[in-house]
This record gives structure tokens, C-alpha cells and sequence, in this order.
């Protein structure tokens, strides 16, 4: 690319530090470096960086409420091509880009894997020249901050933006539009035609802040824009006839002000569900109408007819939270544009496709009809009208079969639910991994998909290389271009001829010293956070994701606690000394989850600091888990946890990164633990655990009892019972809810079920660890077939198979 010119890059770099900040660069401190730095590029970038492409290209928006970009710094440099050049530029000019990396804030604007599948979404449709745009919200504070205070999790405000705004966004206020809330609405008769009239509504501005999405040496950027709420601006008035404007007093204007900031405050900290909270509903639909909105201006900006919007839109739903886009579209095309409810929902099931996370039942969100009957009385109107038409047409197909009625309904039992909602307001549904998709068409979305069959899809997740490859593993990335030539980068399914180098001693000699080099960094990064230090020979097992019961860090912890009993009951047990590592944030209000954290580090407690075990066994919790630490995590990594109870992770990706990295999983045959089990089989993978058919018949038709199985068996009382005897300090009241859990509860997550395998499977890790050059030749099949899980071919198929689709 021919974007920096060595010359005039050092002259532009000196006169932007004068303009932003009167000072030399010899003055300047990392951020001042960084912004200088970034205020150059987005100058340079300008001309090929468009809003919209809508009047040649279909063009994909993607709706979801919650993006982990991680930093932009180093990947648009990649993506740009510049990266090595500017690496050079600046060390002529005595700045280390490192230091610029590292001052870069870390935007945590989302919960774990939905939001950081978003990101990588992003990156493949820039990188595929596809114009596809990301939609969400410029939450004031992100995803908290963990800090570990005597081994409890406390969370601190993410104050990412500290009042300045954030280096890459560039903020549009003439793109500004009005949300409404509240009010009522009449119908009234006009040319003999129905017409909503929204009155005394509390409007809302969207402002959008955009940000640039490089694509990869492609000329090609897409925008992602995240809207911040505030209350509208003097030029807004004559369209706010109607609107609520009583706002006379300083109180009732504060109040207004305070109505407004909050919807873009905060991001909810549960990755799961959030649903009977007001804020949620009111950020769910700001992000939804303003979106939307914004398209319309663009399409009408070369396009005259409306009911062709099929033809140049895709509106991608990630998820049920931006569900709303269903009633909000057809508001649009009825009450704005004046088509009729027939047309208006041909054109939205054409637009909108939804993709679908979880089948965790707390997770599918519902609506009490009161709460979105207030807060949104035209957009309750449609979903009524949509119920109403719906439950006819099941009707005239179904009979009074009520059972299947109901659960197929979009309102009952006093709730929207907003699964149904979305399939039946979409032309595609899809998964996020096989299996999950199975489940969502023969259990949990049965009726819909017998219903409808042909709308049901898999779109099996996957990851940005660019990312996790190339940038987080930059020595692995470079023995890979020595071996086999660059054209992988473009074309990750050509990872699959590094195969031939599988019994090369010199290249499996040279992918382990890559890796050692790996932990060496981790290890110091370790040793600064934890003030402990680590054993760089040892076996670096990881498990980092949220924390979850269904995750079951918990089976990972009484492992370990069983490796201990063993260690000091036979000293010189011949095993590999091991680390096991583990990062993982809590929802704020999910006690058990926080008695686990608590757990894992009273355990790491006691075992680093028993010299009996000090060459052979260490734990490690690293703090405030987040993209930027996972970068260094995940190339460091010799054994990948993937542990779910089997039919509970929809798909996972972390399991993909590590495997790209030549890391070694142990795992369940659960989510897309299933497909890279299909591209290395056994022989290049550890399995153990439960199969889908046996949890979902234990869920069906029980059968199993924890507390015999913690009666007669050994191993499993021991550690169970280590829960509440003392044994492990400081966790009185966190090991009675664990140990509740896992014997009065009945132990929902299989967690006991499948110990005495896991533990095996653990052996066999072992084991084949300690043949090194074997060891080394599995990391490398693991990293020749990971080429299928970019997210470039996830992203090709959607195009194909959802949203060019007609
Ligand atoms: C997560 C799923 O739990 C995970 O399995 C999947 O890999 C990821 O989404 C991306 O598809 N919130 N987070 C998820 O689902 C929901 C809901």
C-alpha cells in the first residue's frame, strides 16, 4: 500500500504533535505519542473510509449490543499494511511502537464470546470487501473492571473514556436521530387510511460515533457506529411537536438530562440475561430505532422506492436483544412510509435474519407486555397485531393444539418472547456451532423448525486469524510463512500444508521453541500481576471465559485439588510439573459463580505456597480477564480447556484461538468442540465427558444421583468433602454453597458425572505430554486444520447463505 511515504509520514507526525499538542515529540508522553499516531492514519484513511456504499452494493447491518473490538492500534496497521513500516519509521524517530500499543485503552463494550464474535465479524466483512456495518451502543462504562481482594472478585467502574472521547471514533452529530419513549398513541383516520399518531413521547438523540473497520490489505473500510444518548439538540424542536414538553423547571430539565445519559451508561455485566430490567429495554430499543433510522436516511438518500428495501438492506440480528427491529421496521414502513401491513412484512422478513446463542433457558429473554406497552406503545401495537395474524395462521394449520400454540406464540403468559419474535419476523435462524443447531431444531425451537424448516441454518462460529494468529503469535505466524509461503493469510484453509511437516524434527523443534517463548513472556507477566513465579517447563493448562456453572471451571478446581491429594500422597507421582491457569470475570449478582472464584483462589493459596508441591504443581488467577490479556494468554498455551456440560455451550470460541496457536484441547463433545474434533480426530485431541443424547435424557427422564456417586467413590468424596472441611482456608461459607450445590442440588451441571473421565483424560494429557516431539506433532496438525475456523469462511457463508439471499 502506498499510504506512508517515509518523508512526508515524519513531517505530518511532528506537525500534528504541534497542532494537538504545542510540544516536540521529545516531550511527549505514550498517549500523546498514540494520538498523534492515530490522528495521522484516520487523515490518511479518510478517502477510502465511506458511510455508505448503498448505491452500487447490498449492504449488511449487523445489530448487536455489545462489541469487543480489543485494541485497534497494531491491527489496523496490519490490516493497512503498514504495520512493519511504521514499526521502522518511528524507531528512526526514537518512539518504540510497543509503548504506543500498550497505552491504547482496551474497550471492554461487551460481556465475552457474543461480543468478541461480533469483532471478528467485523474484521472478516472489511477484510472480504464486503460492506457490512456493525450497530451498538457507545456505553459510557464498559464491562467492569475485576480486582481480587482477598481472593473475592470486586468490581471497579470501567471508566474507559475518562471524559475525552475515544481515539479512533469520529463523531457525526449531523447524523443525529430521535428516539421516542412513552406517550400514547392514537389512531386516526386519514384518507381513509389508519394513521399513528406517537404523542407526549419523551424523545431521545441518538448521536452516532463511527469507527473505521480495516479491512486486510484490501482498500476496504467498513464503519461500526455506536450510538451515545442524549437529550436533542435546538434543531431537532420543530420535529419534537408532539414529544412531552413540559421540561420548564431546573428539576424536571435535570430529570430529562438524567432520562437520556442513562440509556448509553453502562453495558449490562451478565452474558446472559437481563430481561425485566427497564434500562435494558429502553438501550435494547435506542440501539434498535436509531439503527434503523439512520438506514432509512441512507437508503432514501438513492433510492426512491421503499418496498425494494429488500433488494439493498440485510439487517442482521445478533441475538434477541436487538429483536425490536421486527415491530420497528414495520413502524417505519407503515407509519413513516405509508405501505400496508402486508407489504411491510413481506419486505421485513426479507431484511431481517437472526442468529441465535444459547439454549440456556435464563437466557432467552421475555417481556412483561406491561413494561413494553409503556415504554413503547406504538411498538407493543405491532407486536400484538404480529401475535394476533400469527396465532391465526397456527390455527388454521394446527387446530386447537394449544400446547404447541403456546409455546410458538410471540405473547403469553403476560410476556413478549422474543425468540419467537425474532424467527417469525426473519427469513433465516441459525446456530452458532452443529450441535447447536440440532438442538435448536429437535428440542428447543421444535415446533418452528417443523414449522418452517427451510428457515433453519448452522453457521458454525469462528475467529479472526488476523487477530489471533498473526498479531497475538507473530513468531508462529513467521515460521508459517517460511514453511509455506504467505498466501494463508488471505486463505486459511491453506494452514492445511504445514501436514507435511508433521515428522520434521527441525520445524516441530523450532513450533515448541515458539511456544516456550510464549510462556517465557506469560511467565513475566505472571510474576508482575501475581507476585509469583512460574515454572516456564511446566504445562500451561488454561481455562479462561466467563464464569459460569455450565463452564464448570468448578470440575477444573477439584482436579487440581485431586492432583494435590495425590502429589502428597505419593511425592515422587511421575507426572509433569503443570500450571494451570485461569481468568474469568462474574456477573456482579451471581453468588455461586463468585463462591468459585473465591474457591480457585484459596486453592492457589494453599497449593503455591506448600513447598511438598512447589516444583510440580502451580495455580494461577489472573485478574480482570479481557482481549488484550487473552492475546498473551492463548500463544503461551499448551493445554486448552473446553469443559462445558455437553449441549449447554452453544459454540465457544476461545477453543478455536487456542487451537490455531497449537494448543492442545481437552474437552466435551460439546458446541465447536464437535467440528475440530472433525478435523483432527481422536488422535489429535483429549475427549471425555457425557455425549448430548445422555444429558438431554438425564434432563428429560433424571436418573441421576450425585450423592450416590459422592458415597461410593473415593476420589469424589475426598475433594467434595474438602469443600467443607477445612482443608482449603477462608471459604466456609463459598464451600457449603459449592458443595450444596453439587449434593443437595443434585449437581445440574454433571460436574461429579463426569469427574472420574475427566480425570483420566487429565492422565492422558499427561502422558502424552511427556513424549515432547509427539506432543509437538499434534500441535501442528491442530494448527494445519484450523484454517476452517477464521471467521472469513463463517462470514462467506452467511453472505451466501443469509443475506444475499433474496
Ligand atoms: C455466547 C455463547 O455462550 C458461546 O457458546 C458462543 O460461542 C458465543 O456466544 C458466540 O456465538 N451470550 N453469549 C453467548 O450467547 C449469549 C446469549
Amino acid at each position: 500500500m502506498t499510504l506512508i511515504n517515509k518523508k512526508e509520514f515524519k513531517l505530518e507526525f511532528r506537525n500534528q504533535m504541534d497542532f494537538l499538542y504545542k510540544q516536540t515529540i521529545e516531550e511527549a508522553n505514550s498517549e500523546q505519542l498514540l494520538n498523534t499516531l492515530v490522528t495521522v492514519l484516520k487523515c490518511k484513511i479518510d478517502n477510502i473510509w465511506k458511510e455508505s456504499r448503498l448505491d452500487k452494493e447490498k449492504e449488511v447491518y449487523y445489530f448487536c449490543i455489545e462489541f469487543l473490538l480489543g485494541r485497534q492500534l497494531e491491527s489496523n496497521l496490519l490490516n493497512l499494511g503498514v504495520l512493519e513500516d511504521i514499526k521502522l519509521i518511528l524507531k528512526e524517530m526514537d518512539i518504540n511502537l510497543e509503548d504506543l500499543v500498550n497505552a491504547e485503552v482496551d474497550p471492554a463494550l461487551g460481556n465475552g464470546g457474543l461480543g468478541r464474535l461480533a469483532a471478528c465479524f467485523l474484521d472478516s466483512m472489511a477484510s472480504l470487501s464486503i460492506s457490512g456495518h456493525g450497530y451498538g451502543i457507545r456505553y459510557e462504562y464498559g464491562l467492569f473492571e475485576q480486582k481480587l481482594v482477598n481472593g473475592h472478585q470486586v468490581e471497579v467502574p470501567d471508566n474507559w473514556l475518562k471524559e475525552e472521547s475515544y481515539i479512533w471514533e469520529t463523531v457525526r452529530p449531523n447524523k443525529a436521530s430521535i428516539v421516542k419513549f412513552g406517550g400514547q398513541v392514537d389512531l386516526v383516520e386519514k384518507n381513509g387510511k389508519l394513521k399513528a399518531i406517537h404523542k407526549n413521547y419523551i424523545p431521545v438523540m441518538a448521536v452516532p460515533y463511527d469507527i473505521p473497520i480495516i479491512g486486510y490489505k484490501n482498500e476496504y473500510i467498513n464503519t461500526l457506529r455506536l450510538f451515545k444518548s442524549d437529550v436533542p439538540r435546538k434543531d431537532f424542536e420543530p420535529i419534537l411537536k408532539e414529544s412531552k414538553n413540559s421540561y420548564g423547571s431546573y428539576h424536571d430539565a435535570l430529570q430529562y438530562r438524567y432520562y437520556a445519559d442513562e440509556i448509553s451508561q453502562v453495558l449490562y455485566p451478565n452474558d446472559s440475561n437481563d430481561a425485566g430490567k427497564i434500562l435494558r429495554l429502553k438501550q435494547e430499543y435506542f440501539l434498535v430505532s436509531a439503527g434503523i433510522q439512520d438506514i432509512f436516511r441512507k437508503y432514501k438518500k438513492n433510492n426512491r422506492d421503499i418496498g425494494k428495501i429488500y433488494e439493498k438492506i440485510s439487517i442482521h440480528i445478533n441475538d434477541t436483544h436487538p429483536s425490536l427491529c421486527v415491530p420497528e421496521l414495520m413502524r417505519l414502513l407503515m407509519d413513516e412510509e405509508e405501505l400496508g401491513w402486508d407489504e411491510a412484512w413481506e419486505i421485513t422478513k426479507r431484511v431481517i435474519s437472526y442468529t441465535n446463542h444459547t439454549i440456556m433457558a435464563e437466557a432467552m429473554e421475555r417481556w412483561n407486555i406491561q413494561m413494553i406497552k409503556e415504554l413503547l406503545p406504538r411498538i407493543y401495537m405491532i407486536i400484538e397485531e404480529i401475535n394476533k395474524r400469527y396465532i391465526r395462521k397456527l390455527n388454521n394449520k394446527y387446530g386447537n393444539d394449544f400446547d404447541k400454540i403456546g409455546t410458538m406464540a410471540v405473547i403469553s403468559a403476560d410476556n413478549v418472547n422474543m425468540a419467537n419474535l425474532s424467527i417469525i419476523g426473519s427469513h433465516s435462524v441459525n446456530g452458532v456451532a452443529k450441535l447447536h443447531t440440532e438442538i435448536l431444531k429437535k428440542e428447543v425451537l421444535k415446533n418452528f423448525y417443523e414449522d418452517e424448516p427451510f428457515k433453519f441454518n448452522n453457521k458454525t462460529n469462528g475467529i479472526a486469524h488476523r487477530r489471533w494468529l498473526m498479531l497475538s503469535n507473530p513468531r508462529l505466524s513467521k515460521l508459517i510463512n517460511e514453511l509455506i509461503g504467505e498466501s494463508w493469510q488471505k486463505d486459511t484453509l491453506e494452514l492445511k500444508s504445514l501436514e507435511k511437516y508433521q515428522d520434521d524434527s527441525r520445524v516441530l523443534q523450532e513450533l515448541e521453541l515458539i511456544k516456550q517463548e510464549n510462556k517465557r513472556n506469560l511467565s513475566k507477566i505472571i510474576t508482575q500481576k501475581n507476585e509469583i513465579n512460574i515454572n516456564e517447563n511446566s504445562i500451561f493448562d488454561v481455562q479462561i471465559k466467563r464464569l459460569h456453572a455450565y463452564k464448570r471451571q468448578l470440575m477444573n478446581a477439584l482436579h487440581i485439588l485431586h492432583m494435590y491429594h495425590e502429589l502428597l500422597d505419593n511425592p515422587n507421582l511421575n507426572m509433569e510439573p503443570r500450571t494451570f491457569i485461569f481468568g474469568a470475570k462474574a456477573a456482579p449478582g451471581y453468588y455461586f459463580a463468585k463462591c468459585v472464584i473465591k474457591l480457585i483462589n484459596e486453592l492457589a493459596q494453599k497449593i503455591n505456597n506448600d513447598v511438598r508441591v512447589k516444583d510440580k504443581l502451580r495455580v494461577v488467577f489472573l485478574e480482570n480477564y479481557g482481549v488484550s490479556l487473552a492475546e498473551k494468554i492463548i500463544p503461551a498455551t499448551n493445554v486448552s480447556e473446553q469443559i462445558s456440560t455437553t449441549t449447554k455451550e452453544a459454540s465457544g470460541t476461545s477453543n478455536m484461538k487456542f487451537m490455531m496457536n497449537g494448543a492442545i484441547t481437552i474437552a466435551t463433545l460439546d458446541g465447536a468442540n464437535i467440528e475440530i474434533h472433525d478435523q483432527i480426530g481422536d488422535e489429535n485431541m483429549v475427549l471425555f465427558g457425557l455425549k448430548a443424547n445422555q444429558v438431554l435424557e438425564y434432563s428429560k427422564f433424571g436418573g441421576y444421583s450425585s450423592a450416590d456417586l459422592y458415597s461410593n467413590n473415593f476420589y469424589i468424596k475426598r475433594v467434595v468433602d474438602d469443600l467443607v472441611n477445612g482443608f482449603i482456608p477462608n471459604i466456609l461459607e463459598e464451600g457449603r454453597e459449592i458443595y450444596n450445590s453439587l449434593i443437595t442440588y443434585n449437581d445440574e451441571f454433571f460436574v461429579l458425572r463426569d469427574f472420574e473421565n475427566y480425570i483420566e483424560a487429565q492422565k492422558k494429557i499427561n502422558d502424552l505430554y511427556m513424549d515432547k516431539n509427539h506432543w509437538n506433532k499434534m500441535a501442528l496438525i491442530n494448527i494445519a486444520n484450523s484454517g476452517i475456523f477464521s471467521s472469513d469462511r463463517t462470514i462467506k457463508e452467511y453472505a451466501n447463505e443469509i443475506w444475499y439471499k433474496r
